[in-house]
């Protein structure tokens, strides 16, 4: 709408100005021409009226003159007649001769003039006078007056469709202009096809022909999509979440039931240093995402304990309170051995499963070794969940895809508990999907969980696509529910985000400046750009640094004036896969300084190493853009961490298209990191972005982001999982008391919706 506008205001602002000077000019254009209509008229009545008035005033007939100007006076706009002699004398008159009017002076009669026209201001009358002769001799003159008080109407009515032509004229500019400029935008032909097809003209988002901007318009339509579901299901679209609206809405609709979470990574690690114990927060954006809610809702969180320090501080029964500083739940640590962790977490997760659902290029390695060890693991984690279970109706939130078989051997065991499983990555299609030897055991297991989540709209429909295939289950996809067994499992999409607030930091920007480019020794000119990432090949790290090179190559004039730090904490190290792009990086950013580095100058500072939060934060504040060019993401916290950190509204996101973030951060430069050239051009575009352009996106992103948070996405996933408990509590009676009579069906039906389930 906001395209169309740019097109009609412009042209209604012209219309109007053109309308209202033409008002005045048709209007004097008109009187001009009626004025002229009377004379004519006076002029062909005197000449008519000649012969017969002349022999009449000759024979001195008077009876007969009158009936002659009383004739001539029926008509509707001649208002009255008269006649003087050459003397000036009024001789004959109709009786509506007004009296002001004179006869005109013996010197003027006896002038040449034949006619003439007078318009009398007062009473709106057109005097006409008109010799009156005969071939020898002049006999004196024809007065005829018309009544032109009918212009002024006639002016009226005049400017009245002067008024409507203007704006019909306005209205029909304004469609051939829009439909032009629609047409032009879709592509003739596609735009004629669907203008044909009655979709009208004012879809402009889903007719986006730009090669370049395809992929991102499917995006945006999905993102309104999404948003219109959000605003047609939440039950109170204007609430902003917070950790205490989602703690009251746990009390309100779970009546505070215990939380259990678990998943493969632990969101504290602890580590022994020389004589001492040191806890570290990991890089994992499960865990910037989960911790925050944890802390809001309490409960227990069961994780692997994977520091060395680890069994050094839990209880007896494996459980340590945390946060350390101000304990808000209960973390329960599992222990693996080596082996385990080997086949289940390094073997069947990340060399099987990661690079099957991220399209990064990386052949998937399934063995058969691996996944008895996941299996294993994955009872090990049910088993701790029912442990820790303090009823039998529990609410498990599962994550990720280390516990794929979890929510399945939850169920059996705890049949009425509320597991909610939500897969970080993204769910790839069904035939890659389809290369997973035990595709049917995953899909299986995951369809033990009440809700499945996605990050977006489109994973979901990919996992639906894949039980479709592969399983015997019935599928609603209007209400996006697989029934499977006896049991009934949502799929829905909550895009994960972070609580805005965490990110904030007391250390100004410019000190943030100051701190990150005297430890890099980077001159004061030079304008920083930031990259965050675990060492991950699927996090388009060696692209991203290509786009640098090209940067240099393009725009040398950026070369000791731009600087790129890559902050990368070491991920999955053991496996070679990771091992090797890691010599990769650290290759391509020796190659890249040694071209482009000299006088102290470095073009690439890469820290591979674990960096507390804090020390994150000051990079994010001191960043005048962050680049993210993951080639297959679930969300991306990285770019919205960047956002939340600027409150100066400062600073620019290059976004790549391939994230699930991408829908959400429209103000980002959004990229395919595929194409280095424009991901190049989009450093350049940032680089040289004004500072209101830069506070204009900014702030529209750290406006969504502070109403799409982390709370809201827990919050909505617990809601939803809050309604499916009062519904279920109902079916899952009438499945297991129908049967003996309709009355007694009927009777416990309604007793136990009543109570809780
Ligand atoms: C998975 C999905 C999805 C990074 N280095 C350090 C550090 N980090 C933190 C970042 C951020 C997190 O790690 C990374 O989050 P991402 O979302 O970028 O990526 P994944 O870890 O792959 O997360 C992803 C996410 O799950 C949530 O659902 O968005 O798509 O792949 O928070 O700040 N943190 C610290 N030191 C570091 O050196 N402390």
């Amino acid at each position: 709408m906001k395209y169309i506008l740019r097109f009609l205001l412009p042209l209604m602002f012209v219309m109007t100005i053109f309308g209202f000077t033409m008002v005045p000019v048709v209007e004097a254009l008109l009187q001009k021409w009626f004025l002229r209509d009377i004379e004519i008229r006076s002029q062909l009545i005197a000449s008519t009226i000649q012969e017969p008035l002349s022999s009449q005033i000759l024979s001195k007939s008077e009876t007969k003159i009158a009936t002659l100007f009383n004739q001539l006076i029926q008509d509707e706009r001649l208002y009255a007649v008269g006649f003087c002699d050459f003397m000036g004398k009024l001789v004959y008159k109709t009786a509506t001769f007004p009296q002001v009017v004179k006869c005109r002076s013996e010197e003027f009669l006896s002038s040449e003039i034949d006619s003439q026209s007078v318009r009398e201001p007062v009473r709106s009358l057109n005097i006409s006078f008109h010799l009156v002769k005969t071939p020898e001799l002049k006999l004196g003159e024809l007065i005829l007056i018309h009544d032109v008080g009918f212009l002024e109407k006639r002016s009226a009515d005049s400017k009245r469709y002067v008024f409507y032509f203007f704006a019909g004229l306005t209205a029909v500019i304004s469609l051939v202009t829009v439909f032009i400029a629609q047409l032009s935008r879709r592509g003739w032909v596609e735009g004629m096809r669907s203008f044909l097809k009655g979709e009208g003209l004012f879809t402009p988002l889903s007719q986006i022909q730009e090669k370049e901007l395809v992929p991102l318009a499917k995006d945006l339509r999905e993102l309104i999509r999404d948003l219109q579901t959000e605003v047609t299901l939440s039950d109170e679209p204007r609430t902003r979440w917070t950790a205490q609206t989602l703690k009251k809405a746990l009390q309100q609709e779970l009546s505070g039931e215990e939380i259990l979470v678990v998943s493969n990574r632990e969101p504290y690690i602890h580590f022994k240093n020389t004589g001492s114990i040191s806890v570290e927060i990991p890089a994992s954006g499960l865990v910037t995402a989960l911790e925050p809610v944890m802390r809001a809702c309490s409960g227990t969180w069961i994780a692997h304990g994977s520091g060395d320090a680890d069994r050094e501080v839990v209880d007896q029964k494996d459980h340590i309170a945390v946060p350390p500083e101000n304990p808000r739940y209960q973390l329960r640590r599992l222990w693996l051995s080596g082996e385990e962790e080997r086949g289940y977490y390094e073997g069947f997760s990340n060399e099987g499963l990661w690079p099957l659902c991220h399209i990064a290029h990386v052949r998937p390695v399934f063995r058969s070794s691996d996944w008895d060890l996941y299996v294993r693991v994955n009872q090990k984690f049910a088993d701790a969940v029912i442990e820790e279970a303090k009823t039998r109706d529990p609410v498990v939130l599962v994550q990720d895809y280390h516990l794929a078989l979890v929510p399945k051997m939850v169920r059996e065991k705890l049949p009425r508990a509320t597991i909610l499983t939500f897969w970080h990555i993204p769910w790839p299609n069904q035939e890659v999907f389809g290369i997973c030897p035990w595709r049917v055991e995953i899909l299986e297991g995951l369809l033990g969980s009440s809700i499945i989540g996605f990050h977006t709209r489109f994973h979901s429909q990919n996992f639906i696509d894949a039980v479709d295939r592969y399983l015997e289950a019935r599928i609603e996809r209007e209400t996006s529910t697989i029934s499977y067994g006896q049991k009934t499992t949502a799929v829905r999409s909550y895009p994960i985000s972070i609580d805005l607030e965490r990110e904030l930091s007391p250390t100004s920007i410019a000190q943030c400046l100051d701190n990150v480019k005297s430890r890099h020794q980077m001159a004061a000119a030079v304008k920083i750009g930031l990259g965050v990432d675990r060492l991950d090949y699927t996090k388009g790290i060696l692209e991203r640094l290509s786009a640098v090179e090209r940067l240099f190559e393009l725009y040398p004039q950026w070369i000791e004036k731009f600087s790129f730090i890559q902050i990368a904490s070491p991920s999955r190290s053991m496996l070679e896969s990771y091992q090797q792009f890691e010599t990769q990086v650290r290759q391509m950013c020796q190659r890249i300084n040694d071209r482009y580095g000299k006088n102290g100058y470095r073009p690439i500072h890469l820290l591979i190493e674990h960096h507390p939060s804090e020390s994150l934060n000051e990079y994010y504040r001191a960043a005048d853009v962050c680049v993210v060019t993951s080639l297959h993401d679930g969300m991306n916290l990285v770019a919205k961490e960047y956002v939340a950190s600027r409150d100066d509204e400062q600073g620019v996101l290059i976004l790549s298209q391939f994230t699930g973030a991408s829908r959400e951060l429209l103000e980002s430069l959004i990229v395919n990191p595929y194409n280095i050239d424009q991901c190049a051009e989009a450093l350049n575009a940032a680089l040289s972005l004004s500072s209101p352009e830069q506070r204009t996106r900014m702030r529209t992103m750290r406006t969504l982001l502070q109403k799409f948070n982390i709370y809201r996405w827990a919050g909505h996933m617990l809601t939803d999982a809050a309604s499916m408990r009062k519904k279920n509590g109902c079916t899952l009676t009438h499945e297991v008391f129908a049967g003996p009579s309709i009355l007694t069906e009927l009777s416990l039906l309604s007793k136990n919706c009543l109570t809780k389930p």
